[in-house]
């Protein structure tokens, strides 16, 4: 480079980058203050009324709300149905958007209106019904809601007086999971895609499914077996996922849809979004919930595998499992859950990097595409719809907790600004058709209220997060970490241990998420590839700033030590100065 050897420029550009460094580690501090944060917690409290009120005046006991014609969609039958084939003739919904909205109350601290919905489910619902649905939908929404509203009910928060609930929802739970388990009955024990509620596999039914339909089971019915003693739900879904993973190719890749009764793959290409995502969503989470390192090696060979093979800078494509070669290079809206994963594992500067694409991307259109043809740099001349999807606003969320960057607060309040002037109309949220005219469609889908609007609230008062850890499902109920359920809880899970962390023990001043191992991509750096790096999570201090650069090791996407800015905040020295 012209120049780069004179003492006096290297001085110059010495100065610019520190200007620069300190700009990027002390700029986002300004700019969202308590009053503003309490302003933005009160619009999304009103944003999930406005959903839930309308709900429960139109629609309610059915699953879904209509906004635009203020009616109803029995819409169980239909999720993943989309040539809506073998339609029940006498179902009448099962309070979807009710069992769905369950957590998000006690989130947001209405505890009168959670006990009203857990006594009229106890009493009014039941699974004895002809209807065929899938088992991934049913299985996320209406175990994963009912699992996590009983935990709640009985947690030692006394929501509910005592006497009055008798673990009705958890019995509930039990009856559905059992209607489970006819599915896990084939030849490789990965189950069908489909289950008639009343009679099981029907006859002549597809044996197709997808990799995030058998391998996205594992927390709910974990939980159920946890909560009931009964092991079958936990064995079932582990059984299909152990077998699940003897599929994937020799670059650790899966594809995207399978014959359950064959065990062979039928669509070789996958990504990390559609037909795919919650599974590596749910080694993780597995791994968080239950602590058997089977599950952290899973996710450890896939997550290097994904970065290997799928990441294009802060984009992922999908590639081939077999020979790791891209196959279609699109962005899609279900993709930006990866960034909160990101989070979990660690890779903070990744997340933060695809994040700003998805933003990007949001602020172009006003909210995200369903899909987005990255060669072409268009939109997908058919999937231009936004159906009120959670998946931006749940990294966002998780992007703040591990940073406590007031712009991710900014984000969220564009977020919350675009569905209330795009979506919502006089009864709900209505889902957007066409992202480029805003031609809205008649449909306000139940995890509007347990993932966008949760999510959103959980950015402006984590309050909820303050005494016990969670898990959240990919449909967003929360399920506690508990000693009881774990291989070996990390100590920073242990309850009496947080009070002495949060008193400042920094010499273990990890997280839940400390086991990152920096990707195989890093060679040739002083630090081992595989070296397990510290949380880099500031939550030793109440104000969740550092103190010093050890307080924010290492970036697991490059391996480099991270440091403690003037402002308080964990950053990579970019350049050496
Ligand atoms: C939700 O039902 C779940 O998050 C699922 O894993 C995929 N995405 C939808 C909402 O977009």
């Amino acid at each position: 480079m012209p120049g780069a050897g004179s003492a006096a420029g290297a001085r110059r550009r010495g100065l610019l980058l520190l200007l620069l460094l300190l700009f990027a580690f002390s700029a986002p501090a300004a700019g969202f203050g308590s009053a503003k944060k309490a302003y933005m917690k009160e619009k999304v409290r009103k944003m999930f009324y406005h959903a839930y009120e309308n709900y429960m005046a139109h629609a309610f006991p059915h699953d879904e709300l209509k906004p635009l014609t203020k009616t109803f969609t029995d819409s169980l039958s239909e999720l993943g149905n989309l040539k809506l084939e073998h339609l029940p003739q006498n179902y009448n919904g099962s309070a979807l958007t009710l069992v769905e909205s369950l957590s998000s109350l006690v989130i947001l601290g209405n505890y009168t209106e959670f006990v009203k919905g857990v006594l009229w489910l106890s009493d009014n619902l039941r699974f004895d019904v002809d209807a065929r649905v899938n088992l991934f939908e049913c299985n996320i929404r209406v175990l994963g809601g009912l699992v996590s509203a009983h935990i709640l009910a009985t947690d030692s928060k006394s929501r509910l007086e005592h006497g009055l609930y008798k673990n009705q929802l958890l019995d509930l739970a039990k009856d559905l999971g059992q209607r489970f388990l006819p599915a896990f009955e084939t030849p490789t024990g990965l189950p069908y895609a489909w289950i008639n509620l009343k009679y099981g596999v029907m006859e002549n039914e597809t044996t197709e499914t997808s990799t995030s339909g058998c391998g996205s089971l594992i927390l709910e019915m974990g939980a159920l077996s946890r909560l009931s003693g009964d092991p079958r739900f936990e064995a079932a879904a582990l059984r299909a996922l152990r077998k699940l993973w003897s599929m994937r190719s020799p670059l650790n890749l899966l594809g995207t849809n399978l014959d359950v009764v064959t065990g062979e793959w039928i669509e070789y290409s996958s990504g990390i979004g559609a037909g795919v995502d919650s599974f590596y969503e749910y080694l993780l989470k597995a791994y968080v919930l239950f602590g058997s390192d089977e599950f952290w090696e899973m996710f450890h060979s896939a997550y290097l595998a994904v970065q290997k093979y799928f990441r294009h800078g802060p984009w992922y494509h999908e590639a081939d499992m077999r020979t790791g070669k891209a196959t279609y290079w699109q962005l899609t809206s279900l993709q930006a859950f990866w960034p909160g994963l990101q989070i979990l594992v660690g890779d903070i500067a990744a997340a933060n990097s695809s994040h700003r694409e998805f933003f990007y991307i949001w602020e172009r259109f006003g909210v995200l595409p369903e899909r987005y043809l990255l060669d072409h740099n268009m939109l997908h001349p058919t999937e231009k719809y936004y159906p009120l999807r959670p998946e931006f606003a749940e990294s966002t969320f998780y992007l703040y907790q591990a940073t406590k960057d007031p712009w991710y607060m900014k984000v969220g309040e564009t977020i919350v600004n675009s569905l209330n002037y795009n979506t919502r109309v006089d009864s709900g949220f209505a889902s957007i058709r066409d992202v480029t005219t805003m031609e809205l469609e008649d449909h306000q889908h139940s995890f509007f209220l347990s993932e966008t609007c949760k999510y959103l609230y959980l950015l402006f008062d984590d309050s909820f997060l303050a005494d016990e850890n969670y898990v959240f499902t990919t449909e967003g109920h929360p399920l506690p970490i508990k000693i009881s359920w774990h291989e070996k809880l990390p100590a920073a899970y242990i309850p009496s241990n947080w009070t002495s962390l949060k008193g400042g023990n920094l010499a273990v001043g990890l997280s839940a998420l400390s086991q990152q191992v920096c990707p195989a991509t890093s060679s040739g750096l002083s630090i081992s590839p595989q070296i397990e790096s510290a949380c880099h999570v500031p939550d030793l201090h109440s104000d969740h700033r550092c103190r010093i650069d050890d307080e924010c090791g290492i970036d697991s996407s490059n391996c480099r030590k991270r440091v403690c800015s003037m402002a308080g905040y964990c950053g990579l020295w970019l350049f050496v100065l």
